[in-house]
């Protein structure tokens, strides 16, 4: 067949997608692909199946998306991200595709149903938190509105680790997502890439101009996997390609030469464990020489990829601004500068200048975090020894650089060290972050507040010489996951009410406020919210043997387990209120179920000291007669994207309580809002624009605020001082230092209350009275079920600005300048 014949059959005779052609396709694939006799099969086979059905069509209009972005020669956006939180694929495609109820019919005529083998796919958890989820969900809205974006990442052997509860602790379990293969992804060995490593740089004159050569290096190959993303309500299917590492297929030669067999495989296995496991820290950098490594190999070969597209368009290079985006998510791809500077330079023969104003127009680059653990810096040493040509070049970056900085502030010596990409006072460290803000174009904040403390504080003396590269893009969330897919109830009850165009447009949401004082319309929502709380009690119950009231006010707290989050605050709090009930104080309405979820990471012994706490306070508390069923404490193990899309939308109260002006936006704090609950929270991230959007008497806000926080820490915060005054809180600190609930290890948290006392760096203490005085109110409202059912309708109805589908048309307008291309 010629390739014309091939490309009409594609076109006229794409995989069917109704039942029948489902049902062909998934049992030609059980068959064929996953070669099990029918009478055989598993479930775990039928989900093989269904995946490789699925896979042919996502493929089918993968090709066709891809020839219509050639043939319209459109710029294209390369999201550079060391993580993607994905979850499970096989519902999320379904639904984008649309073929949701013909595949769940096609399977039910089988025998087979569609939710049970869904259950059974593992989750995608190449990622730690908000951060990775926030990669995925602008992949998915990238592919939603047609947009020509793509994702570059690790294939981690390895994604975020199980955690399971034992004697109350964390113990962290490898996760082997990989073990039954993944039919998801195309791998691609014909699509390989060199990385290097080491190695010295070798410098001679040609013409009168310096050429660089980087010699005697260890090299790596980095072998492409795709997995097509496909957007919903369109027939446009993008490309998330993740990088895996592949030892060179040549031995060294100088292990032959010496004998040594065994030591030349050693050294093959070796270099294939930069892509084995995805470190488990979230909000803090680690200084370690293999994640150094993991970040140019992903950010090399991504790079040689997109000039390689580039080349094979026919393109020049210097139109790359015109055809390509690159956005760095974070500083771990901000070595991306310098790889492409040395492309542009030793590759390509830019001179320097032109090489500069290219990367610059090309580069923006997303800031996630102020927290100074978390800021990424590399020893000079280390970047000189296993990236010579890179140091040499952020040098240049940086002697160009600091010339701008002395023509704009003669004089200053001092803002010069504050602004050199190179620390000085701290051993000589490479500053990722100064080198990704004096690389790119755009800088952006990840929420008003956030991007406002980024230019008063972080990048200030960045911010003073140039104001125009700022502008702050508040997250959002992708509704298609967090509300189409984790409350199907809710979303009928909202189209039923309002038609389904709000999927699409989040902000159409907003007509359900009227819905909001129609008592048959409440009692609807309170419906849903109900179903949704046995489901997960349900759920519970399975996880953790512990018996949870649907009929209680579900109050949640689900984030990776850090100080500055503050899940001690709420469990000071769970404290308080045991002790008012036995006391008889707490009067005798409002039933709670304290749910906790995250994980710590796994050298943070803070963080797990506090998930022991929260374990042994629950358990002590859940077993009081005293307490008979008025409060219960859940610690909900290993949560991640399939655990969060059952608790969320049964959640009535939201805790986002960080210590002001520390998380940078939050992203929960908007699935649980969008959800229908009330949060509960501090002025910080995008709770501030979250209550500008649903109003203040719609939440419960309390505490400090960001600039008190400051204030506070400069007058000299003595948290003792909030102990002696608060009879309730000393009573509290007094219980968990003396062993109250650890009789037979009363020592256990001496040094945690010791801390809190005699230092407090999160303002726990401070934020404590505030804290206990807004759950009063959260109690009193709950009691009252038709105006908080009112409240937590409003909050639905309001929270469409927080759609993903939003920050990304921000991003592609003020940063990207790509535009929707759409397929049919
Ligand atoms: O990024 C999210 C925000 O909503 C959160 O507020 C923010 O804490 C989170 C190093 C990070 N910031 N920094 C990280 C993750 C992994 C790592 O190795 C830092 N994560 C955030 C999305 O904007």
């Amino acid at each position: 067949m010629a390739i014309a014949d091939i490309l009409h059959e594609l076109e006229h005779h794409p995989r069917p997608c109704d039942k029948e052609g489902l049902k062909k396709s998934i049992r030609d694939a059980l068959i064929h692909q996953a070669g099990k006799d029918p009478l055989e099969a598993t479930p775990r086979d039928w989900l093989e199946a269904v995946s490789y059905a699925i896979r042919e069509r996502l493929i089918e209009r993968r090709m066709f998306t891809q020839r219509l972005f050639n043939r319209e020669h459109v710029k294209r956006v390369y999201y550079l991200s060391m993580e993607y939180l994905i979850g499970r694929m096989l519902i999320n495609s379904l639904l984008n595709l649309g073929f949701y109820e013909a595949c769940r019919e096609a399977l039910s005529e089988m025998g087979v149903d569609l939710l049970g083998i869904a259950e059974l796919e593992p989750d995608a958890a190449l990622g730690n938190g908000g951060l990775g989820r926030l990669a995925a969900c602008i992949l998915d809205s990238m592919a939603s509105q047609c947009m020509p974006g793509y994702g570059y990442g690790i294939r981690y052997e390895y994604g975020m680790f199980q955690q399971q509860i034992e004697n109350g602790q964390q113990i962290e379990h490898p996760d082997n997502w990989l073990r039954y293969g993944n039919n998801w992804e195309f791998p691609r060995p014909e699509k390989i890439y060199r990385v290097r490593f080491y190695g010295r740089v070798v410098t001679h004159r040609d013409n009168g101009n310096l050429r660089h050569h980087w010699q005697d290096c260890e090299e790596v190959i980095a072998m492409a996997y795709d997995h097509p993303t496909p957007g919903y309500g369109n027939k446009n299917v993008n490309n998330l390609r993740l990088w895996a590492a592949k030892s060179t297929r040549d031995f060294d030669l100088n292990y032959f030469n010496e004998g040594d067999y065994i030591g030349a495989i050693q050294k093959k296995a070796e270099s294939e464990t930069i892509s084995m496991v995805l470190y488990p820290n979230d909000a803090t950098a680690i200084g370690r020489e293999l994640r150094l490594k993991q970040e140019y190999f992903f950010v090399s070969a991504s790079i040689q990829d997109v000039l390689d597209h580039h080349e094979e368009m026919g393109y020049r290079i210097t139109e790359l601004p015109d055809k390509v985006a690159l956005q760095l998510n974070d500083t771990h791809p901000a070595i991306a500068v310098a790889e492409l500077m040395r492309l542009l330079l030793d590759k390509y023969q830019l001179p320097w200048m032109s090489a500069w104003e290219i990367t610059k127009a090309v580069f923006g680059y997303t800031n996630h975090t102020l927290l100074p653990e978390a800021l990424e810096t590399w020893p000079v040493e280390v970047m000189e020894r296993v990236l010579p040509r890179h140091m040499q070049i952020i040098y240049d970056i940086n002697f160009h650089f600091l010339n701008e900085v002395r023509h704009t502030f003669p004089g200053d010596t001092e803002v010069i060290k504050r602004l050199s990409i190179i620390d000085e006072e701290h051993g000589r460290q490479v500053r990722m972050a100064h080198l990704a803000v004096v690389g790119s174009h755009k800088i952006n904040g990840v929420a008003a507040l956030h991007t406002k403390l980024l230019e008063s504080t972080l990048f200030h003396d960045f911010y003073r010489l140039w104001p125009e590269r700022f502008v702050s893009i508040t997250n959002g969330i992708t509704p298609r996951l967090w509300l189409h897919q984790a409350n199907p109830a809710l979303c009928a009850l909202i189209s039923e009410h309002i038609g389904r165009d709000w999927v699409m447009d989040l902000s159409q949401l907003r007509a359900l406020e009227s819905f909001a004082d129609d008592p048959k319309c409440r009692e609807e929502f309170r419906a849903v919210k109900e179903a949704n709380k046995r489901r997960l009690a349900d759920l519970v119950l399975e996880r953790t043997g512990i018996r949870i009231d649907p009929n209680a006010m579900f109050d949640v707290q689900v984030k990776r387990i850090h100080e500055y989050k503050r899940q001690l605050l709420n469990i000071l709090h769970v404290i308080a209120f045991y002790n008012r009930i036995r006391r008889g104080e707490a009067g005798d309405q409002t039933k709670r179920v304290v749910l906790f979820g995250g994980k710590a990471a796994p050298s943070y012994v803070r963080a797990k000291q506090v998930i022991r706490l929260i374990n042994d306070v629950a358990d002590l508390i859940n077993h009081d007669p005293m307490v008979n069923d008025r409060l219960k404490v859940v610690f909900f193990p290993n949560y991640d994207v399939s655990a969060a899309t059952v608790i969320i939308p049964a959640a009535d109260l939201s805790e986002q309580i960080s210590t002001a002006g520390m998380e940078a936006s939050g992203t929960g704090n908007m699935k649980l809002a969008l959800n229908g609950a009330l949060t509960i929270g501090t002025l910080d991230g995008a709770n501030v624009e979250i209550r500008d959007a649903v109003g203040e008497e719609n939440m419960f806000i309390f505490g400090l605020t960001a600039e008190e926080v400051a204030e506070t820490r400069a007058r000299g915060y003595r948290p003792r001082e909030c102990y002696q005054e608060n009879a309730e809180l000393k009573e509290v600190l007094n219980m968990i230092g003396s062993g109250f609930f650890t009789p037979d290890d009363p020592a256990r948290y001496g040094d945690l209350v010791d801390d809190l006392l005699n230092n407090d760096a999160f303002l726990v203490l401070a934020d404590f009275a505030a804290y206990v005085q807004a759950q009063e109110q959260v109690d009193a409202l709950y009691t009252d079920r038709e105006d908080w059912t009112r409240r937590a309708m409003l909050n639905t109805a309001r929270m469409g600005y927080f759609s993903i589908d939003r920050t990304v048309q921000q991003y592609a307008e003020e940063v990207w300048g790509v535009v929707p291309e759409c397929w049919i």
